[in-house]
């Protein structure tokens, strides 16, 4: 079948279409304007040539072309987190257009950040389908331009899974905070819907239950640790970093259900404000940021708060005591 076929099989993810109508450029917070959304999506067409052909630019209608419209919503309702919650424009703070690219390679069977743009493959469809059917694998991709703008996280070792983690925190909480889920029912999975019906997986990663949610004998999936006593010594996957990112993803998934309600407004908040104070570093590994993020919560909302004995409560559940 040809791309187009395929396409109109399947349906725009509802969590997306909701949103579609709602996205448009400035973007304001308390009647101000904090930024302007600026979103750029090309079509590689198969190619592995960046950035492809422009299918659709901001303000311009859908494109029918599901993958290009999942895209664009999908960097909109990130934008859209970054932007009216914590008041930063784009992921570099300066407005930064957002540009991405679909239908990358033949089978492609992953999403990626490139330093300048965000790139989706289209999947092998025996494994995986299009990377853009979920709004947490792109909002995943977008965050790491907003890690690589805000620290200095080598991509390697603890330092690593803490750049992924991020990754998948702030990605679950573009989803909540637009389904308006609290913690306490939110699914915590990142990448949901990206498995073909021939795959039993659910998801990439959960934040609630790393590891233990999944068989990893399933194809794709990313049998993670919850806590430092299963700290996973590799020298694949740059020292497992998309596998230890289980445990600070769970000191997470804690800090955020202690406190109850919108995770994207406490837990999230003190993340936010951990990785824009300036002291996450090169080598910064799982106890600094711990102390980094209990910092920013004694900050925020005061030494002896909720929200500084949440932070502290969860990281040590993990084995990194702060
Ligand atoms: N999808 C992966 C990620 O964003 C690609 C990679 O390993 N860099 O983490
Ligand atoms: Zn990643």
């Amino acid at each position: 079948a040809s791309r187009a076929a395929r396409h109109a099989l399947v349906e725009l993810d509802p969590v997306l279409q909701n949103r579609a109508e709602a996205l448009s450029a400035p973007v304001r917070r308390g009647g101000a304007v904090v930024g302007t959304l600026h979103r750029r999506i090309h079509d590689a067409g198969t190619r592995e040539e960046l950035p492809g052909t422009l299918l659709r630019e901001e303000g311009a209608t859908a494109t029918g072309d599901l993958a290009a419209d999942e895209a664009y919503e999908g960097l909109g309702a990130t934008y859209a987190l970054l932007s009216e919650e914590y008041g930063r424009s784009s992921v570099d703070g300066m407005g930064k257009a957002l540009h991405a690219t679909v239908h990358y390679g033949m089978n492609y069977d992953n999403a990626f950040w490139d330093g300048e743009q965000m790139v989706f493959g289209d999947g092998d469809g025996e494994i995986f389908t299009r990377f853009t059917a979920s709004l947490t694998v792109i909002s995943h991709e977008l965050t790491h331009g907003f890690t690589q703008y805000s620290t200095n996280l080598e991509y390697q070792g603890q330092s690593g899974a803490l750049n992924e983690s991020l990754s998948d925190v702030f990605g679950v909480l573009v989803e909540q905070r637009l389904l308006g889920e609290p913690a306490e029912t939110a699914s915590w999975l990142v990448g949901k819907g990206i498995f073909t019906d021939q795959v039993e997986g659910e998801a990439l990663r959960s934040l609630k239950a790393p590891g233990t949610a999944f068989d990893d004998d399933v194809l794709g999936k990313d049998p993670q640790p919850a806590t430092m006593a299963d700290y996973v010594e590799t020298s694949s996957d740059n020292g497992g970093v998309h596998i230890n990112s289980g445990i600070p993803n769970h000191a997470f998934y804690l800090a955020a259900t202690a406190l109850g309600g919108p995770a994207w407004e406490g837990a999230g908040r003190i993340w936010y404000d951990a990785v824009v104070s300036g002291s996450v570093l090169t080598d910064c590994d799982f106890r600094t940021f711990a102390g980094t993020t209990h910092d920013a919560a004694v900050q925020r909302f005061g030494a002896g708060s909720r929200e500084a004995g949440a932070v502290a409560g969860a990281w040590t559940r993990v084995g990194v005591p702060v």
